[in-house]
C-alpha cells in the first residue's frame, strides 16, 4: 500500500474510532437519564391485578423514559420484602408496590426511607405508622365501595318491598388482612349489624380466585341452599361463587333467586350483570400506571404532589348496564 493510501485508511479508522465513541457516549447518556423504578406486585390472582400491572408496565415504559424491574410476589408477603430490599441494594431511583396485607411494612419501609429512595405505594393500603414513610399512595377508597354496594342493596330492597323480610347472605372475602377485604368486609358487617333481618349465614374466604371460591361455595351449598344474597369481594369470586350455585340447581337473578354482589367491573363480570347473574358489580380502577407515571415525573421537576390520590370508580347493575357500555371499557 502506498504512503498515502495508509494516511487515508489511518484517517477513515480514526473517524470510525470517533463516531463509534459517541455513539456510545449518547447511548449511555440515554441510559442514565432513565429513570429506574423497582415494582414489587402482589401477584397475578384476578383479572383486576392482571390489568393493573398492564397499566404500570405500560405506563414506565422504557419509550415513556423508565427502566422497570418487575417482581411478582406471588401472594407471598416475604417475597415483596426481599424484593423491596433487592430494589434499595441496586439503588433505584423510586420503589413503587402493591402491598398484600396492611400489616408488616414498618421496617423496610424505614430501610427505604433511609436509603433516600421515594416509595410510591399503589392499589391496597398499609397501617398508619407505615404510611408515614410512603412518598405517596395510589388507590382506591374499599370502605367507600362497600358502602355504595350495601345502599344499593338496601335501595333494592326497599323497591322490592322485601325491606322486613329475614335476607341470608353469604359472604365471600377476599385475601383475609387485605385493605380491599377489611373495608369491603367493614361495610357488610355494619349494614348486617343495622338491619336486625339481615343473617350471615357463611363468612369464608375465596381469596379473590374463582377456583378456590369455586370450592369454598360448594361446601357451603352442601350445607344450606335457603340463600338470598351473595356479597363476593370481587369477580374472581363472584364468578366461582356463580359457577357452584348454578351446578347446584340455584338460580343467580335479582327478581327470581339470588342477588349477587361483586367488586372491580371487569369486562367479563359486566357481561354476567347485563344477564342479570349479578345484580350489582361496584367498579375498582386498576389503571393505576398514569398516576403512577405523573407523580414520578412530577417529583423529577420538584413539583409538590398529593400525598394520596384515589382514582375515580363508578358503579353498574343490571338494570342500566347496557352493551355499548361495556364494549367502551378499557378492562
Ligand atoms: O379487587 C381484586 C384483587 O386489591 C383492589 O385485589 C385489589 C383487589 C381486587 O385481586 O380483584
Amino acid at each position: 500500500m502506498s504512503k498515502w493510501k495508509l494516511v487515508a485508511v489511518a484517517c477513515l479508522m480514526a473517524i470510525l474510532c470517533g463516531c463509534v465513541m459517541r455513539m456510545q457516549q449518547t447511548m449511555s447518556q440515554d441510559e442514565e437519564n432513565l429513570i429506574v423504578v423497582g415494582f414489587s406486585q402482589v401477584g397475578a390472582e384476578s383479572e383486576w391485578r392482571v390489568t393493573n400491572t398492564e397499566s404500570i408496565k405500560s405506563a414506565l415504559s422504557e419509550e415513556n423514559g423508565y427502566v422497570l424491574i418487575f417482581e411478582d410476589a406471588r401472594q407471598e408477603q416475604e417475597n415483596q420484602i426481599r424484593a423491596i430490599r433487592s430494589f434499595i441494594q441496586q439503588d433505584v431511583d423510586y420503589i413503587v408496590f402493591s402491598p398484600k396485607v396492611e400489616t408488616g411494612w414498618k421496617t423496610v419501609l424505614q430501610e427505604a426511607k433511609d436509603a433516600g429512595i421515594p416509595v410510591i405505594m399503589i392499589d391496597r393500603d398499609v397501617e398508619e405508622e407505615s404510611r408515614k414513610l410512603l412518598t405517596a399512595y395510589i388507590g382506591s377508597d374499599f370502605y367507600k365501595e362497600g358502602k355504595k354496594a350495601v345502599v344499593w342493596l338496601e335501595d333494592f330492597l326497599e323497591k322490592q318491598g322485601r325491606t322486613e323480610e329475614p335476607l341470608r347472605i353469604v359472604h365471600i372475602q377476599g385475601t383475609i388482612g387485605s385493605s380491599a377485604q377489611i373495608g369491603r368486609t367493614r361495610a357488610m358487617e355494619e349494614a348486617v349489624a343495622r338491619h336486625p333481618n339481615w343473617e350471615l349465614v357463611a363468612q369464608e374466604c375465596g381469596d379473590f380466585t374463582r377456583a378456590k371460591t369455586y370450592e369454598v361455595m360448594s361446601g357451603i351449598l352442601e350445607k344450606t341452599k335457603d340463600i338470598d344474597v351473595v356479597y363476593c369481594e370481587n369477580d374472581g369470586e363472584a364468578l366461582g361463587a356463580i359457577d357452584a350455585m348454578e351446578e347446584a340447581g340455584l338460580k343467580c337473578d335479582p327478581e327470581d333467586g339470588v342477588i349477587v354482589i361483586s367488586f372491580d367491573a371487569t369486562r367479563l363480570a359486566l357481561q354476567y350483570c347485563l344477564e342479570g347473574k349479578i345484580a350489582l358489580n361496584v367498579e375498582c380502577n386498576p389503571l393505576q400506571g398514569p398516576y403512577v407515571d405523573e407523580v414520578i415525573k412530577r417529583l423529577e421537576r420538584g413539583e409538590t404532589i398529593e400525598r394520596e390520590i384515589y382514582v375515580e370508580e363508578t358503579q353498574f347493575d343490571y338494570l342500566t348496564i347496557t352493551q355499548e357500555m361495556i364494549d367502551s371499557r378499557k378492562y
